[in-house]
């Protein structure tokens, strides 16, 4: 059987990631392409000579040319500007935008059949317009944001708790960005619902709040520490856990950017829900009991997608 073939889009600190993760657990071969000239050419060349020391065989190449990615299985997007300290997802937009366009066409052109990922930048509104630009069908292109974020909240868990982040299941719903609603009621330490295991270890309701606030803030804390750039690691780690789903047909429910039209009352819009992952692409999108409170927020979150999508389709005439 011919190995798969993995298309990140954007070399840069996501796509180098991608590829080194994608490489050493042997997905596929592996095509990177960015509009920077001979960097995605050296950094294949680089990843290339990990071959021999950790033992992966996958061939892996550098490309500006879209031609490049044609017959794709997994496409994952990265391509854009990342936040600067100060600069809000937002800010973002009208930038990520043109990006997603060419992106979109490259795709569309090149391999019409993939399972495409988005990672970009503002990401509920660069993942709806990467779909509309490359006409692909919605369960083949879904927003990567969820599964960080759930990993964000399970880990300040794990430390608040002194418990092993293999045990937090955590969940995150909504828009990715400031709006975002860390669910507590759905979030467990191993089937102990989380408020019940804070009163046995003693931890407050507002410790517990504030490890809320501190998820929604991840990705800015990590801008402001690096300084220049933002968070790569955990998001590769999370794009590829949802390449893995898809390629593996594993069904896996992860909260995913998938596209919801008429449940949670959505009306066409990307949001972060709970999603099957199989061979379909995003097959389910699977609507959970909410309270009045976590309804209250969840509409919050998506009128903030809604108004981004408006911005977009001003910028945009093609998108209206
Ligand atoms: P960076 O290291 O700058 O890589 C982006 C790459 O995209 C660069 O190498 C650019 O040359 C390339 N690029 C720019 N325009 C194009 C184009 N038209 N076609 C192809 N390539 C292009 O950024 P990064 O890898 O750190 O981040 C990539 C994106 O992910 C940014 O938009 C971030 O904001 C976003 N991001 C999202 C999350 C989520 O959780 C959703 C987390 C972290 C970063």
């Amino acid at each position: 059987m011919a190995r798969k073939k993995i298309a990140l889009i954007g070399a840069g600190m996501i796509g180098g990631t991608l590829a080194h993760l994608a490489a050493k657990k042997e997905m596929g071969d592996i095509v990177l392409f960015d509009i920077a000239e001979g960097m995605p050419q050296g950094k294949a060349l680089d990843l290339s000579q990990c071959g021999p020391i950790e033992g992966f065989d996958a061939k892996i190449t550098g490309t500006n040319d879209y031609a490049d990615i044609a017959g794709a299985d997994v496409v994952i997007v990265t391509a854009g500007v990342p936040r600067k300290p100060g600069m809000s997802r937002d800010d973002l937009l009208g930038i990520n935008l043109k990006v997603m366009k060419a992106v979109g066409e490259g795709i569309k052109n090149n391999c019409p059949d993939a399972f495409v990922i988005c990672i970009t930048n503002p990401l509920d509104a660069m993942v709806w317009a990467l779909r509309e630009f490359s006409g692909l069908p919605h369960n083949k292109v879904v927003g990567m944001a969820g599964v960080l974020d759930s990993a964000r909240f399970a880990t300040f868990l794990a430390w608040e708790f002194g418990c092993s982040v293999k045990d937090v299941n955590a969940f995150v719903l909504g828009g990715h960005g400031d709006t975002m609603v860390p669910v507590t009621s759905y979030t467990t330490i191993n089937g102990i619902p989380v408020n019940d295991y804070a009163k046995i270890k003693g931890v407050s309701e507002s410790r517990i709040d504030e490890i809320v606030d501190r998820t929604r803030k991840g990705g800015g804390e990590i801008v402001g520490l690096l300084g220049n750039g933002s968070a790569y690691y955990a998001p590769a780690t999370s794009a590829i856990s949802m390449a893995e789903a898809y390629l593996g047909d594993q069904k896996r429910i992860l909260p995913c950017a998938s596209y919801v039209d008429g449940k949670y009352g959505l009306d066409g819009l990307y949001v972060g829900v709970p999603t099957v992952i199989g061979a379909g692409g995003t097959e389910e999108v699977v609507e959970i009991e909410l309270s009045d409170e976590e309804k209250a927020n969840l509409k919050v979150s998506t009128d903030a997608v809604e108004e981004l999508l408006e911005a977009c389709k001003g910028l945009d005439g093609s998108l209206a």
